[in-house]
Formats: structure tokens, sequence, C-alpha cells
């Protein structure tokens, strides 16, 4: 099987593991427990869930147990998307080629989908400890759980929001300190929660846990450059969302502040340091690395 052919098998995979998680549409609350739904089966590239998967792999992992993890962080990361898009935040229609949850449900429903998804993570990590028995494991889930939430709260995700949405309201004179702050905490974080709990719940010891978080910072922040690279350099067809938003949104980007050839070279560094990182271990992990020298040039 080639790359892309195990990819889309891999895909295929995490989907029918997040659907086992997803709330039945029924009841008073139909239409957020629609909306949720509607967010995440709207396609997407899984890679957090795959990152976390393969790591857990990397270090021996074989039980079921990293499977509320996986649908765990991707809840997260949906809710993170339908707030980031709604009229309040950078107010976009389309998203992965769909219309944009709030653009389909309304503002107010968008918020609660977004609300119900991020409560239905920790309920469904939380469902780890049911899928275990041993005391080293229940340590494990705890450690992976306190990551989750960690990352993904005011010391991560929410805290590179934050930072973000200031400097695009107040014009803040961007700094180089200030531009990487926003990448690792807005989107390096989500990378870092992935890599190192799928990493802690294999049992890897604390240097791998470490050498590991440092390579998701590089992956994470690279995925973001990119990311600021597509959207001048790329089509609203093949994004499936609005192209030039940043502009749009008077947001400084990597590529605003050092240009077009340096964020790509970045781009390049950042992966590269990565890959080697990951070559370090001693275990190996074939698909992990094709799937980080695919993000080098990733298109969409
Ligand atoms: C609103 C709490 C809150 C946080 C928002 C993650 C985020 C912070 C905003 C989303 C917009 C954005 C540019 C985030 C940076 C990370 C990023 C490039 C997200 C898109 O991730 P992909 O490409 O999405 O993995 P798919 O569609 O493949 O799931």
């Amino acid at each position: 099987m080639n790359f892309k052919e195990e990819l889309n098998e891999k895909v295929a995979r995490i989907e029918a593991i997040i659907k086992q998680y997803l709330p039945e549409e029924t009841g008073y609350q139909k239409t957020v427990l629609e909306a949720m739904n509607y967010s995440i089966m709207a396609g997407g590239k899984r890679l957090r869930p795959m990152l976390m998967e393969e790591c857990y792999k990397l270090f021996g992992g074989k039980e079921a147990v990293i499977e509320p993890f996986m649908a765990a962080l991707e809840m997260i990361h949906n809710y993170s998307l339908i707030h980031d898009d709604l009229p309040a935040m950078d107010n976009d229609e389309y998203r992965r080629g769909q219309k944009t949850t709030w653009n389909v449900y309304g503002e107010g429903m968008a918020i609660l989908a977004g609300d119900g998804l991020l409560n239905l993570a920790y309920e469904t990590a939380a469902k780890a400890f049911l899928l275990i028995e041993d005391k080293q494991d229940y340590q494990r889930v705890a450690r992976a759980l306190a990551i989750l939430g960690r990352k993904a709260g005011v010391y991560g995700m929410i805290g590179g929001q934050t930072a973000d949405v200031e400097a695009e309201l107040q014009d803040r004179q961007m700094t180089e300190e200030l531009l990487y702050f926003i990448h690792e905490f807005k989107t390096a974080a989500l990378i870092q929660a992935a890599m190192t709990i799928g990493a802690v719940l294999a049992g890897a010891d604390e240097e791998a846990i470490s050498k590991m978080e440092k390579a998701a910072y590089n992956i994470g922040v690279a995925f973001q450059v990119q990311d600021d690279i597509l959207d001048v350099t790329s089509t609203t067809e093949v994004l499936g969302k609005a192209v030039g938003s940043d502009e749009k949104n008077h947001k400084l980007t990597c590529v605003s502040f050092k240009g077009l050839d340096a964020s790509k070279a970045e781009v390049d560094r950042l992966s590269r340091e990565a890959l080697q990182l990951l070559s370090s271990f001693e275990t190996k992990n074939v698909f992990l690395t094709e799937l980080v020298e695919s993000l080098i040039t990733r298109e969409k």
C-alpha cells in the first residue's frame, strides 16, 4: 500500500472511531446535536487523532485506550473551528468546502454546538478509564487528561487565540516573539497534546515525552506557517474556504512578517528538525515520518 492509500484508510478508521462517540440526534436539544455532528463530520484531515495514534504506536501502544482520546481531541479541534468561524471572530462562511456551522444553524446554535463538543470531549476522554485495569494505566490516563485540558485551554489554544484576537483588534506591533507565541499556543498546542498523549499512554519515558513535545512544537508551528502561506498562494476551490482572509482580518502572519520565501524556508527548517527528533527514537514509525514529510508540501 502506498502512503496515500494508507492515509485514506486511516482517515476512514479514525472517522469510524469518532462516530462511536457522537451523540444521537434526538430530544428537545436535537438541533444542537445536529449542529455538533454537522461540524465534526464535515470532512477534515483528522491530523490530530492520526498523529496521536501514530505516536502511541511508535512507543508500542496497542490498546483501545487511545481511541476515546483521539475522538476527544478531534471534538476540541472542531469546537475551536466552529467558534473561530463565528462573525465575532473570523466571520467565515465556508470551511472544508461546506457552509460553516453558524452559516447553517445560526450564531446562537453554533456557540452552543462548540460548547457541546467541548464538554463531550472531556466526557469522551474520561471513558478511557473504563478501558483499563492496571494502576499504572490509571496514572497515564489521568496525566493524558491533564495534558488535554492544559493544551486546549488558556495555557494552550485559548491563550494563543486570545493573543491573536488582541493583536488584530489593537493593531498591536507584531514582534517575532508575539508571532511565535501565537503560532505555538493557537496551533502547536493541540499538536503537542496529540503527540505527547500518544507517548504518555504508551508508557514512553520522560526524556522521550519531552522530545516528542519539542517535535510537536516544530510540526505545529510549521503547520501554521504553511496555513499562512496557503492563505495567499492557494485558491478557494482547493482550500474549501475563503483565501486572503488573513489580510481581510488584518492578521499579521509569518508571510506578512517575513515574506513568502522566508516562510517557506521556515516550514522546511522546522519540519526537518522535527524529522530529526523523530528519527532519534529507538523505535521507528515509517508512516509517521511520511505523514510529517507530507505536511511540508501540503496543499490544503
Ligand atoms: C475559538 C477557542 C478558539 C480557538 C480558535 C484553532 C483556532 C483557535 C482557530 C482556527 C483557525 C486557525 C487558522 C487555526 C490554526 C490551526 C489550523 C490551521 C486549523 C485548521 O486545522 P486543519 O487544517 O483543519 O487540521 P481540518 O479541516 O483538516 O480539520
